[in-house]
């Protein structure tokens, strides 16, 4: 049976479209340790569940609530992903993006508040975009239902060739870090994809390290640090994998959407 877990930036639409693609509703209780609500319904069109995660811009946790869906990712099996993205917030919802494409599950992304960034002035090409993440992209309106039926189907569609990871550059000296990383983790029986994992891990994600808790792979961060803050203007790897990130996300904006004339003339 279907697993999909809901997962996206806050307020960006996600209980809205929970609500749309479920029909029974089951409640689960709480997750574990917070007094996070679990919401999982069944999916209406498809043989599964849906799983409503809590909202977050980052899969490292700043709270223990965020803390929920990193240990989701880290603990659960679950078949697939519906990413909900704030259309008008592109830039910073793509960190999270970036970061569950990089996990290698397939996803569709459901790209939501198309009204908000048209009013903005913004138009999104969503074939376009679709390309350049390297995985499938439904424009949908969550809070009247609009395109949910579209996505509904293409998530269905979904399999292992549909989602590509994305390449993204982090430089020299990190890209050399994430290969010393994986040449450790081979020897870890850990069914989890290593490049995620060694990014996270390079990022600090506290629970990723307290997931992982190996010793050879901190004596590597410690030296992929050493080496960026000697020489590089970054002074810790975790703004330099988020610079890079946003570098990739300009250029996939830049390329997939543009501004309206209306937009313009606001500004004269
Ligand atoms: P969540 O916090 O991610 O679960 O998001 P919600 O489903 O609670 O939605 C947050 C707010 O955005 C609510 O006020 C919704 O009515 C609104 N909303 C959801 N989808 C859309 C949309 O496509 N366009 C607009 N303009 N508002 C939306
Ligand atoms: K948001
Ligand atoms: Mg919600």
């Amino acid at each position: 049976m279907m697993q999909t877990a809901l997962v996206g930036n806050p307020n960006t639409g996600k209980t809205s479209l929970f609500n749309y693609l479920t029909g029974s509703y089951e409640y689960v209780g709480n997750w574990s340790g917070v007094t996070v609500e679990k919401k999982v319904g069944k999916l209406k069109s498809v043989h599964g569940d849906l799983i409503d995660l809590p909202g977050v811009y980052s899969l490292y946790p700043l709270s223990k609530d965020e803390s929920v869906v990193t240990q989701f990712f880290l603990n659960e099996s679950f078949t697939n992903i519906i990413n909900i993205v704030d259309a008008s917030q592109l830039e910073r919802n793509l960190q999270l993006t970036i970061q569950i494409l990089e996990f290698g599950r397939p996803v569709v992304i459901g790209l939501n508040m198309v009204d908000v960034a048209n009013r903005r002035g913004l138009e999104i090409d969503d074939q376009l975009l679709a390309k350049k993440l390297g995985t499938p992209v439904v424009p949908i309106t969550a809070r009247n239902g609009k395109g949910c039926n579209d996505l509904a189907v293409q998530l269905n569609a979904l399999d292992n060739t549909s989602s590509k990871i994305p390449y993204v550059y982090y430089g020299k000296i990190v890209e050399d870090g994430i290969i010393r990383i994986i040449q450790i983790l081979e020897d870890e029986k850990i069914d989890l994809p290593k490049r995620w994992l060694a990014l996270q891990l390079l990022e600090g994600n506290p629970d990723v390290t307290s997931f992982i808790k190996n010793d050879q792979i901190t004596a590597v961060i410690d030296e992929v640090e050493q080496k960026i803050k000697a020489t590089t203007s970054y002074t810790t790897i975790t703004r330099l994998i988020f610079d890079s990130r946003k570098q990739w996300i300009d250029q996939v904006i830049q390329e997939s959407s543009r501004e309206t004339e209306q937009s313009k003339s606001n500004w004269t």
